[in-house]
């Protein structure tokens, strides 16, 4: 291949990489992450973000060259030559493919198990779901009451969920995770909140004719005013 082509190539993909760029960093799709889990669960959105910048760069460059270059005329219906027994390109197609997935496979299966890890001295809320509203319950503070999920910042939180009903799914899209609530089960969610300020809690489960509105607010605030909050008595 001439020095030119090569030069061409680089050109075209670094251009497809810094459109794709733009077009991921740009819009701002992902909110805000406001706990450690979600700190991590983005770290992997952007890794295989990134990744696939660099394979969609590669065969754009490729693509482009070959419709600016390789034009056939309208009549010309022939094949190009075919490729066969370059034993270096199967290797590489092979090798460059499974060493990317690999390296998502690794970092996602060490982010999971992370986020699925509860912190040391965990606060342990209960979760209720049903038609359709969500309500928390505070077994550390004498069961107190809440139908504004509270929690303190910086500290381990373990939601242990369950619906009186049909299915709902806990959902705060500043915590990045998501947990179907299902009738009969308990399932945990583990939370570690890392920004004071108030998110929506929304139900991600298509689960009535109120569903859209089965929304709550979570709370984070600093630990001193949730001790105040959660040791008063009565509920909000
Ligand atoms: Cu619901």
């Amino acid at each position: 291949m001439r020095r030119g082509s090569i030069v061409q190539l680089i050109v075209i993909g670094v251009l497809a990489g810094a459109i794709a760029s733009a077009f991921a960093l740009i819009p701002g799709w992902l909110p805000e992450p406001a706990s450690r889990e979600a700190g991590r669960i983005h770290f992997v959105f952007w890794f295989v973000t990134g990744i696939c910048i660099f394979v969609f760069s590669i065969v754009a460059a490729v693509t482009a060259f070959a419709v600016w270059k390789f034009r056939a005329p309208p009549d010309d219906d022939s094949d190009g030559p075919p490729i066969h027994g370059n034993t270096t390109l199967e290797i590489a197609w092979t090798a460059v493919p499974t060493l990317l997935v690999t390296a998502i496979a690794v970092v996602s299966a060490i982010v999971l198990a992370k986020d699925d890890a509860q912190g040391a001295n965990p606060l342990r809320i209960e979760v209720t779901a049903q038609q359709f509203f969500w309500s928390y319950s505070y077994p550390g503070f004498g069961n107190k009451q809440s139908d504004v999920l509270r929690l303190p910042v910086n500290r381990s939180i373990v939601l242990r969920m369950t619906s009186k009903d049909v299915i709902h799914s806990f959902w705060v899209p500043e915590f990045s995770q998501k947990q179907d609530v299902v009738p009969g089960i308990h399932p945990t969610l583990h939370i570690t909140p890392d920004k004071v300020g108030t998110y929506p809690v929304i139900c991600t489960e298509l689960c009535g004719l109120g569903h859209a509105l089965m929304r709550s607010r979570v709370i984070v605030m600093q630990p001193a005013a949730f001790q105040k909050w959660a040791n008063q008595k009565g509920g909000a």
